[in-house]
């Protein structure tokens, strides 16, 4: 298992909707990132600069970059490009985050 974190950026006036939108996720998307290997899945809002700082993590057989392939991923990006600053094919705009301190 690892610890992945990046940073990806809303577009202001969008917070509400994102909220909504991540509280009814759907299940067919929730399941193909689970079948990644992807778990204990945050994302975390900075009010003030509209940043969001999601933290996951990863089985080590995690096969996360299939997920950009898979037609589900396509479509919530799609759907959720007009809140959020993304590339030219509507995938979220990824900031890496480097780890710097953990306590375990
Ligand atoms: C985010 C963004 C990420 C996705 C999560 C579930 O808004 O689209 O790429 O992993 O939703």
């Amino acid at each position: 298992m690892s610890t992945h974190a990046f940073r990806m950026q809303l577009k202001p006036g969008t917070i509400a909707e994102y909220r909504r939108r991540h509280d009814e996720i759907w299940p067919e998307l929730a399941e193909a990132i689970s079948a990644a290997g992807i778990y204990d899945y945050s994302i975390f809002l900075d009010e003030e600069t509209l940043s969001l700082f999601a933290v996951l993590k990863r089985r080590d057989d995690h096969t996360s970059d299939q997920l950009p392939h898979q037609p589900v991923m396509r479509r919530w990006w799609d759907y959720m490009a007009e809140l959020m600053v993304v590339e030219p094919d509507n995938k979220p705009v990824e900031w890496p985050l480097v780890p710097l301190f953990h306590l375990a």
